[in-house]
């Protein structure tokens, strides 16, 4: 029953721990969009056919109406003060208390590529050791990420659908992101800011991996990892 509801989900899996808040926002929006779209659509024609030309019928020249104009600025104001209310909580989590990572990975952003850098064995970033991997990176499931990302060029913008995670990435400035992985996993991540000829190549995957599997990635690869002791 209501299979065909099915052809409304428009939205790709959820997989991380803020994906259903930020898709709770996305369908209030889209909702509402939808309601007034067919409301104004539908009144444009019943007036068309109302009010047209007709033998005996003159043409009206309306001055405006108080009460009206009160109204339909009253309703969307309404509107965008509730949309800021069920959203704020969503944003602010997301975008401004950013948690303390079990993860830190950094990110450089460049035309037309994703670097990553892990801490090596000394635990600590901008040391010999760093770890630097191309186009795939690697997390556990259901722990902190924290992403430092640097940009070199231009602008671009990381961009991990299944988390509903996009961010900008500015030359010149480190800006932090977060996630929390629920499902494991090997997910695409496109470069979401149009920044050159090599944009639509501008591609890589995260793998989202088992505790055990990311300890022993971390271990093959001379990666820093608080938990194992190295
Ligand atoms: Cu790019």
């Amino acid at each position: 029953m209501f299979k065909w509801l099915d052809m409304l989900a428009l939205l790709p899996e959820q997989a991380s721990t803020y994906a259903a808040d930020v898709d709770r926002v996305f369908y209030v929006i889209y909702y509402i969009t939808f309601f007034v779209f067919f409301l104004v659509t539908f009144l444009l024609v019943w007036f068309v056919i109302k009010y047209r030309a007709k033998p005996g019928q003159r043409a009206i020249y309306s001055h405006g109406n108080n009460t009206l104009e009160i109204v339909w600025t009253a309703v969307p104001s309404a509107v965008f003060i509730i949309l800021f209310l069920i959203s704020a909580s969503t944003w602010a989590n997301i975008k401004i208390f950013k948690p303390k990572g079990d993860v830190e990975v950094r990110l450089i952003a460049k035309q037309f590529a994703w670097e990553y850098y892990y801490p090596g064995p000394d635990g600590k970033f901008d040391s010999d050791d760093d770890v630097q991997i191309d186009g795939d990176f690697y997390v556990p499931v259901n722990k902190k990420v924290v992403l430092r990302m640097q940009g070199t060029d231009v602008i671009h913008s990381i961009f991990i659908p299944v988390l509903r995670l996009k961010q900008d990435i500015l030359p010149g400035r480190e800006i932090t992101a977060w996630f929390e992985a629920t499902k494991t996993g090997r997910f695409e991540v496109p470069c979401a800011e149009l920044c050159g000829p090599g944009h639509s190549g501008m591609k890589g995957w995260l793998n989202v991996l088992s505790e055990e599997e990311y300890q022993a990635w971390a271990a093959e690869n001379g990666v820093s990892n608080p938990e194992s002791g190295n």
